[in-house]
């Protein structure tokens, strides 16, 4: 059974390792000098600066971090956030075509840019990539002017950081170089929600950065995130990033452009950024609506070991649905849609699986891909389709039954008489929670007092055990409730009632 020190103990040692509180430097990271020295140098002689970014969250905000630290002191200076239909993903010569510049700096994109960075020098254009990817190796990087990135910096003691944390560093070293006085702080409450939606381990400095960031945030210094406070009401923390912000925003990049989420996030103007917030709420109702509809018309093999999909799919949905499909199954899936080409989609993995792994494998039947253990984006002919579908269920086969797990964090069984304030203080120490610092869960037995019917198939109950009695809330929940229920949970907060509640996650 755990008690309230139990607890302490075991969140505190997930964090020991990451109580360095002081930044890496910006200058640990190769190149990165070299970079603001070119970039003082266009801005000295008037040269036009282009940022080309990315459609997603990380993406946005390294763009939007960009554009406003520029915007005090250069206007030659212009984001391109590429079209995810028409011009595909990061600095490609396609995006090339439409862009005209002395220098272009990439963000959160463009370690993997060969032919770009080539057709750069070949025009006189200099190239300095930003980014956080895996190059396909440190020997092999596309020939660019400079490359900052922590993943080829051996210097730079963490590598886990995003697109939009590079950007920030550059921007650091920038100020440096050029004895700016912007106070780069200032970018925090973006730089967090990218971090965050990126899935980055909230660990070492990205746990510094988000808990200043979200603190910021919700002090709603900026008219985005005075919006996005209009809009909740009530303090926000990492999930409600992970779950409710960065939705939104991404589904600007998913179903219509991405430069409405960059807007929002520039915006000088409350009014103007809450209508686009609405806006982009709108579009992610869109979004969901897309979703709902695929995954209604898919239909599935359950004999499959290795699930692969494919239809006229909408293409910016394709890894929300792999990954729904990945919960609901227990399996790898991966989601493709129909292009003039052939296929092209994205793939997600589960527990032990390496879906990286096996889609190298089939490398050969493949027109592109790319990704990690856990996610994949690959594209192949359409004669070649049941060829990789055979290829990936019998590569399934060499897994064991323990590697199809979805990941859970129950520390244990958790006593009524443990749940008080005290126990909310101690689990809210160790915010935020997210990737790599995950969430507390708990499981217990109880008796069902009394179902309050929220609305829909949402309840709000009474539990006891022993002489204890806690609210509690369930959602989406289709079934009966028996007399005595074993379930799991995490702790939480009514604000509205201030009282603790329990948040069921699942009935055992
Ligand atoms: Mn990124």
């Amino acid at each position: 059974m755990l008690t309230k020190d139990k607890i302490r103990r075991i969140l505190s040692n997930r964090i020991e390792e990451l109580s360095s509180l002081n930044l890496p430097h910006f200058s640990l990271l190769n190149d990165i000098t070299k970079a603001s020295l070119r970039i003082k140098k266009a801005v000295e002689k008037k040269e036009k600066i282009v940022v080309v970014g990315d459609y997603d969250v990380d993406g946005v905000v390294s763009s939007s971090i960009m554009h406003l630290f520029f915007k005090n002191f250069y206007d030659n200076f212009e984001i391109v956030i590429p079209d995810r239909f028409d011009e595909g993903y990061g600095l490609s010569p396609k995006l090339l075509e439409r862009i005209k510049a002395d220098l272009i700096i990439t963000v959160d994109n463009g370690i993997t840019s060969f032919e770009a960075a080539k057709i750069c020098k070949e025009k006189g254009i200099d190239l300095i990539i930003t980014d956080h990817h895996t190059p396909v190796s440190c020997d092999n990087l596309p020939k660019a002017y400079a490359i900052v990135n922590p993943k080829t910096s051996p210097d730079f003691p963490f590598k886990e950081i995003c697109g939009a944390e590079v950007a920030w560093y550059l921007c650091a070293a920038l100020k440096h170089q050029m004895k700016l006085n912007t106070d780069l702080r200032e970018f925090l409450d973006m730089l967090s929600i990218a971090v965050i939606a990126d899935v980055m381990p909230l660990t070492h400095m990205n746990r510094t950065l988000v808990n200043m960031g979200l603190k910021r945030l919700n002090r709603a210094l900026k008219p985005f995130s005075a919006a996005i406070k209009r809009f909740f009401q009530k303090e926000l923390k990492s999930e409600d990033i992970a779950f409710q912000v960065a939705p939104r925003l991404n589904a600007a990049g998913r179903v219509s452009h991405a430069s409405l989420a960059f807007r929002f996030l520039i915006s000088q103007n409350d009014e103007e950024a809450f209508k686009l917030w609405l806006e982009l709420d709108g579009i992610n109702n869109k979004r969901k609506e897309i979703e709902k509809n695929i995954l209604e018309q898919i239909k599935i093999d359950e004999s499959d070991g290795f699930l692969v999909v494919e239809g006229d799919f909408h293409e910016g949905v394709v890894g929300i649905i792999a990954s729904r499909l990945v919960h609901r199954y227990k399996k790898p899936a991966i989601v493709l849609s129909k292009t003039a080409e052939g296929y092209k989609g994205s793939g997600r993995s589960l527990g032990n699986i390496d879906i990286f792994e096996m889609v190298e494998e089939c490398s050969d039947i493949l027109e592109g891909f790319g990704g990690h253990k856990m996610a994949c984006g690959l594209k192949l002919k359409e004669k070649n389709l049941k060829f990789l579908k055979e290829k990936l269920n019998e590569k399934v086969k060499k897994y064991q039954k323990e590697d199809f797990y979805i990941e859970d964090f129950v520390l244990g069984e958790l006593p009524f008489k443990e749940i008080d304030y005290d126990l909310y203080e101690i689990l809210k120490e160790f915010e935020p929670y997210g990737e790599g610092n995950p969430k507390p869960k708990f499981t217990a037995e109880a008796k069902v007092e009394y179902v309050y019917n929220l609305k829909d198939n949402h309840y709000k109950l009474v539990l006891s055990q022993e002489d204890c009695f806690l609210p509690a809330v369930i959602f989406n929940f289709d079934e009966d409730f028996e007399e005595y229920i074993k379930f799991k949970f995490s702790v939480g907060f009514n604000d509205y009632n201030n009282e603790i509640q329990l948040i069921i996650e699942e009935i055992l």
